[in-house]
């Protein structure tokens, strides 16, 4: 497999850490064996776990004020592929990649899909665009999109989704994501059935489109751009929408998404229940959809996602299988340290999440064991995982300590050189 970090550094970075790691490992392992738990099996899982990268992630985000490009940002796909490479070497756990069209403009489908399989990285989700309008547009999207009252804006619209569909089976991705702006700014600017109405019909026709072995995803989100009233608004209409549409539609939970202090982990549960779970966007907020790193603000809220997920894999929940991906905007932070870090803290919560005693846990639940049912997660959250994590990674030759070998490598600089920034470059302002 093609490498973008030098593996005598990765070795050599690795090698400086390999016996401390191993003391916290046996020690970590002595701690679990004492609660039953096979240190072994927790690190065999933690090694499988992957999280999908967006495209979009690899640059500097913005908002709607400013966008402040970084040294070295990548300026096509092909690219933002590259960054992606480095961020799956060391971290081990991101080997997908998620495209957005048409930000990701692609003339050669088959020369993108080769350079992903040199660095053994697969394709998913592919995202659909039509929350602005692409230069020179017939039909805007300034009044909705799917839902807009104009035939001719919705029919470009259903036609964009049917190309990006199109588009991820060169590919060989698997599912299409569809999150739209659509909404309004005022009461009575819009008849709420009716538009709903409207969308539905639309997505009929792009569900009509999807291949037999895909699924799409509709993303819901409470507002903006529109800050009075948004089509898919909460989980409520995205269920219904996911329920109207058939079998192949499912929900997409972006934890940003939702008003704050909102029970995220009984939405997935619900979602679970009904089969009706499609995928995660992974990030962190504290006022809306602040897109921050991973794990940065609620981690535990994270764990307790987790916990509904792990929970569904134990019992074998019929139906399940959601795709887990980061959607986060970096600002001030260089990107790929930014995915690299949050994937590896979507991962610690997954790991967590896989050391409650589940039946002990069903066991203070039947008998009403308030207290003892919230330590049961809250032990396992207490946990420093670390030790597995690292270990994951080493065993997959991937780095014990990714930003150090990142730094050490001194990849932003040297893609600074390597990619010359373009004055006209608008990059992916929004997310
Ligand atoms: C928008 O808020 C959503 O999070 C979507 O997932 C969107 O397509 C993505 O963030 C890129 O803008
Ligand atoms: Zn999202
Ligand atoms: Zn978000
Ligand atoms: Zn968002």
């Amino acid at each position: 497999m093609k490498k973008r970090i030098d593996s005598a550094l990765l070795e050599a970075e690795n090698a400086k850490r390999e016996s401390d790691l191993n003391s916290d490992y046996a020690a970590l392992g002595e701690k679990l064996a004492r609660a039953d738990i096979d240190i072994e099996t927790i690190t065999a899982k933690a090694g499988e776990f992957q999280v999908a990268v967006p495209s979009w992630g690899t640059g500097t985000g913005g908002t709607r004020f400013a966008r402040f490009p970084g040294e070295g940002e990548p300026r096509n796909i092909f690219e933002k592929l590259e960054d992606c490479a480095v961020i799956n070497e060391l971290s081990g756990c991101t080997d997908s990649v998620s495209p957005h069209f048409p930000w990701d403009k692609v003339d050669d489908f088959s020369e993108l899909k080769q350079q992903a399989d040199e660095y053994g990285l697969k394709w998913v989700s592919v995202n659909s665009n039509t929350f602005q309008d692409q230069p020179g547009q017939e039909h805007s999207y300034k009044y909705g999109s799917l839902s807009n009252t104009q035939k001719a804006s919705r029919d470009l619209a259903i036609q964009h989704n049917l190309d990006v569909i199109e588009y991820g089976q060169k590919l060989g991705a698997k599912s299409l994501t569809v999150w739209v702006g659509d909404g309004s700014n005022h009461p009575g600017q819009q008849h709420f059935q009716r538009a709903f109405e409207r969308y539905l019909a639309s997505m009929e026709e792009i569900y009509k489109g999807l291949p037999d072995d895909w699924e799409m995803h509709i993303e819901h989100k409470m507002f903006e751009p529109a800050f009075y009233s948004t089509i898919i608004q909460d989980w409520g209409s995205n269920l219904l929408a996911a329920m109207h549409l058939g079998p192949k539609c499912k929900s997409l939970v972006d934890l940003g998404h939702h008003a704050p202090n909102t029970n995220i982990e009984m939405i997935v549960s619900r979602l679970i229940q009904f089969k009706k779970l499609g995928g995660f966007h992974f990030n962190d907020s504290k006022y809306g959809d602040d897109d921050l790193d991973s794990g940065s603000l609620h981690p535990y809220q994270q764990f307790l996602i987790f916990n509904e997920l792990v929970d569904a894999e134990y019992r074998n929940q019929e139906g399940f299988g959601p795709a887990y991906m980061l959607d986060q905007s970096h600002n001030v932070t260089d990107p790929a340290e930014s995915l690299i870090n949050s994937a590896i803290e979507v991962q610690r919560s997954y790991v967590k999440a896989l050391l409650v005693n589940r039946e002990a846990l069903y066991g203070f639940q039947e008998g009403n064991d308030a207290l003892m049912a919230s330590l049961e997660l809250k032990n396992a959250f207490n946990l420093d995982v670390s030790p597995i994590l690292a270990m994951a990674r080493l065993r997959k030759g991937s780095a014990i300590d990714p930003l150090a070998v990142y730094r050490q490598a001194g990849y932003r600089k040297a893609m600074a050189e390597a990619r010359p920034r373009d004055p006209n470059a608008t990059g992916s302002g929004i997310v």
